[in-house]
C-alpha cells in the first residue's frame, strides 16, 4: 500500500508528499481483510489525509527465504539529544567514521521524507540510492504465524504498539541478513510514534525511545553499506527477494 498527497492544490503540481506506505507476504485467504487494514491505515494516517491510495497485490513465484528474526532490546533513553548519542557511540564501535555519522543524521533529521531508505556508503558517507527522493522500498517480506503471535503476546505485555514493532522487526532483520549490511537506522516520520531503532547482525535490535518529540514530522530510515557492496544486486534483494522471519 502507498498513500500520498499533492504538494499543493495546483493542478499542474505532480509532487507527492508520502503519508503512509505497508507491505506484507500473506495468504490469499487473508487478502481482503489486509486490503481492509491498509486501506484504514492510510485513511486515518497521523501525517494527513491521502488524497490517492495505491494498492498492489503480487503472486509470488518463489518460495520465501527463512531469516531468523533479530533479538529486541529497549535501551533507556529520554531525549533526542542522548538517543543521538547513543546512535553515534553503537556506529563509532562498528568502525564507521563521525563525518559519516553526520550524513546519516542528516537524513534522518531532513524535512523531506522519502518512501524508502537511504544507503549510506560506510568508509565515504556518499548516499548510494539511484533515487533520493524516494530511495530504496523493502518490500516481500512477511512473518511465520507462529512466530506472529508468540511475538504479538510478547510486544503487549511489554506495552508497546505490537503492530508497529512487529512490522519494523521484520524488515529490519531482512535489511540486516544481508552481508552487505553494517546497520540500520530509522526513526518513524509518524509525529506521534517517538521510539526509533538502531538494527545490526551484531547488536540485534535495539530499540530507541524518544529519538524525538511527539508532533515532529522528520524520520527516515538509512542502512549503512559495505564500501565494496553491489549495490544493484542489494537493493534487487531488499525490494524483490522474498522472506519471512521464523524461528
Ligand atoms: N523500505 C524502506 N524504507 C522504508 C520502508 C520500507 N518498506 N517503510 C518505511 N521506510 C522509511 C521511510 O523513509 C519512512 O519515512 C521511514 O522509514 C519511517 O517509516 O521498536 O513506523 O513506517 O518501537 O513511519 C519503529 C518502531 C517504527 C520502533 C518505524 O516507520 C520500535 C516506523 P515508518
Ligand atoms: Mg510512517
Amino acid at each position: 500500500m502507498r498513500a500520498s498527497k499533492k504538494e499543493s492544490e495546483r493542478l499542474e503540481d505532480t509532487h507527492e508528499i508520502h503519508i503512509s506506505g505497508a507491505e506484507g507476504l500473506y495468504d490469499e485467504k487473508e487478502i481482503l481483510r489486509i486490503l481492509r487494514q491498509f486501506t484504514k491505515r492510510a485513511l486515518i494516517h497521523p501525517r494527513g489525509k491521502p488524497d490517492k491510495i495505491v494498492l498492489t497485490i503480487e503472486r509470488l513465484r518463489e518460495k520465501p527465504k527463512k531469516i531468523k528474526p533479530l533479538p529486541i532490546i529497549t535501551l533507556h533513553c529520554d531525549s533526542p539529544d542522548r538517543a543521538f548519542k547513543i546512535v553515534s557511540e553503537k556506529l563509532l564501535e562498528m568502525g564507521v567514521t563521525k563525518r559519516v555519522i553526520e550524513n546519516v543524521f542528516n537524513v534522518l533529521l531532513s524535512k523531506k521524507t522519502m518512501r524508502g531508505a537511504s544507503l549510506i556508503d560506510a568508509k565515504t558517507g556518499k548516499r548510494l540510492e539511484p533515487d533520493r527522493e524516494r530511495g530504496v522500498r523493502v518490500s516481500r517480506l512477511g512473518i511465520e504465524k507462529s512466530l506472529e503471535e508468540s511475538l504479538v503476546k510478547k510486544l503487549s505485555k511489554m506495552k508497546v504498539h505490537a503492530q508497529t514493532v512487529k512490522e519494523a522487526l521484520t524488515l529490519a532483520s531482512k535489511v540486516s541478513s544481508h552481508p552487505d549490511v553494517i546497520a540500520e537506522i530509522c526513526i518513524s516520520d509518524d509525529p506521534d510514534y517517538t521510539t526509533g531503532y538502531i538494527a545490526s547482525k551484531k547488536f540485534g535490535y535495539l530499540r530507541i525511545p524518544n529519538i524525538k518529540r511527539h508532533g515532529e514530522n522528520h524520520g527516515g530510515r538509512v542502512f549503512i553499506i559495505k564500501e565494496d557492496a553491489d549495490i544493484k544486486k542489494l537493493i534487487e534483494f531488499l525490494e524483490k527477494k522474498p522472506t519471512i522471519i521464523s524461528i
